[in-house]
């Protein structure tokens, strides 16, 4: 565990913080069914800020005119648990291990919070999620509140993920390094999925390959559910049903990514089953790929988001112009929206610890915020023409497109980090033609 990493951020975020007192809180485990349980996962702020994946612990940072202080609550594993489950690092490994100059058993959590909120005027929780510790926290206020002699008791409270995630949103050169092991992984998983899919095969045989070599390269989990869909299912944005059969001359769109040690990668490839494009697939197919690559180019410092989504709203109204799929004159087909019924989602988003990081787009007068080198975005242009779609030409019906790879802003413009997945035609087909 790279501890003095986690201090350094403990310490950023101090640095942001107004005085005050913040509270994280670890994920808490979910049951599944009855007594059993989903796999543990760590919330990522909370392992942003201690690379810890403990359950149960709570990371409190002080700040006050005079003092930082950044403390660790943490489990102290019973007998029973040691026997049934393992437990935890418990207090003295947390010390030794974590970098936390106070560590404290949580179970002195709750009396330390009213010594710790005495004339604090602010306190950053988090106030969307599941916080295990609000009502503690918010009893503990109200008793402050109606105390004698306590000058100043929290009233404001504050998003304490927004703190880390204005952190998050400049990945460092550690966690670039992880989310491209995270992409070196799912490039793995697509080309053999490229290379195994054919006519007659169950989506869900692609989608247990995929799985297979996340595991087998001891990546712990996906970062999201696969999208494994064949044909038509490729129009339904989040299918994950992956229960049908693949059929000759349709194409399969594959979004899938690992996370690596946390970290998300967040692909897609669409390629034809067991062979070639079809003429009306390979047409919307080199247009999309045209259109993301053109969008890709554009990325540099300075660039906003929202200059990508509008060329890539044009050029995509403008190659289904091209194509027959929309008829009309491009200003007005993009002043009436017409394009969203194929285009319907965002060019990109955010990429991290979080498949979609909820870092901010937007600063604090609500200004879009430039690309700075650090940076990691999706760019995912996607066509979706459904086949019950009578209003365009009988061929495209029944073609979902999307290609997407993860981006990195650099000091130069940027660095496309999945470029080595293929997704020209020629390479694709390289792959996909059993013949
Ligand atoms: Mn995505």
């Amino acid at each position: 565990m790279n501890a003095p990493l986690y201090h350094q951020r403990r310490t950023q975020c101090l640095e942001l913080m107004q005085e005050g007192l913040a509270v994280w809180c670890a994920a808490a485990a979910q049951t599944r069914s009855n007594d059993t349980e989903f796999p543990f996962r760590q919330e990522s702020n909370f392992y942003y800020l201690s690379g810890l994946r403990e359950e149960g612990a709570v990371i409190v940072l002080y700040k006050s005119p005079t003092q930082r202080r950044s403390i660790l609550f943490i489990k102290e594993p019973s007998e029973q648990e040691k026997l049934w489950v393992g437990g935890g690092m418990g207090v003295e490994r947390a010390k030794a291990q974590t970098g936390f100059e106070e560590v404290f058993d949580v179970v002195s959590f709750e009396p330390m919070m009213a010594d710790l909120l005495k004339n604090m005027p602010l306190l950053y929780l988090d106030l969307f999620g599941e916080n295990a510790h609000l009502s503690t926290l918010r009893a503990t206020c109200k008793v402050l509140i109606h105390q004698r002699g306590v000058q100043r008791s929290p009233r404001t409270f504050s998003d304490a993920h927004q703190l880390t995630q204005r952190l998050r949103l400049i990945k460092s050169d550690e966690e670039i390094l992880l989310i491209r092991r995270a992409i070196a992984i799912t490039a793995l998983a697509h080309e053999a999925a490229m290379c195994l899919a054919k006519a007659g095969m169950f989506e869900d045989e692609i989608s247990t390959e995929i799985d297979y070599i996340f595991a087998r390269n001891k990546a712990r989990a996906k970062a999201y559910e696969s999208i494994v869909a064949g044909g038509d299912r490729a129009n339904t944005l989040h299918y994950i049903a992956n229960d049908q059969v693949l059929e000759a001359g349709t194409l399969l769109l594959i979004d899938a990514g690992c996370e690596w040690e946390m970290y998300a990668s967040d692909i897609t490839r669409t390629f034809p089953v067991g062979g070639r494009f079809l003429p009306p697939q390979r047409a919307l197919y080199a247009m999309v790929l045209e259109v993301q690559e053109r969008i890709i180019a554009m990325i540099a410092p300075g660039v906003r988001k929202k200059e990508l989504q509008s060329a890539a709203e044009r050029w995509l109204c403008e190659g289904m112009v091209t194509l027959g799929i929309l008829q009309g004159e491009c200003d007005a087909l993009i002043e009436a929206k017409a394009h969203k019924k194929y285009f319907p989602h965002g060019i990109g988003h955010w990429l991290g610890l979080d498949v979609h990081d909820p870092c901010p787009y937007v600063d604090a007068q609500g200004e879009e915020i430039p690309f700075v080198p650090g940076m990691v975005l999706t760019i995912e242009p996607g066509i979706y023409i459904r086949a019950d779609d009578t209003e365009v030409p009988e061929c495209y019906r029944g073609i979902g497109i999307r290609i997407e790879d993860d981006v990195l802003i650099t000091p130069e413009g940027c660095e496309n980090l999945s470029a080595a997945i293929p997704k020209s035609i020629e390479a694709i087909e390289a792959l996909t033609c059993k013949d």
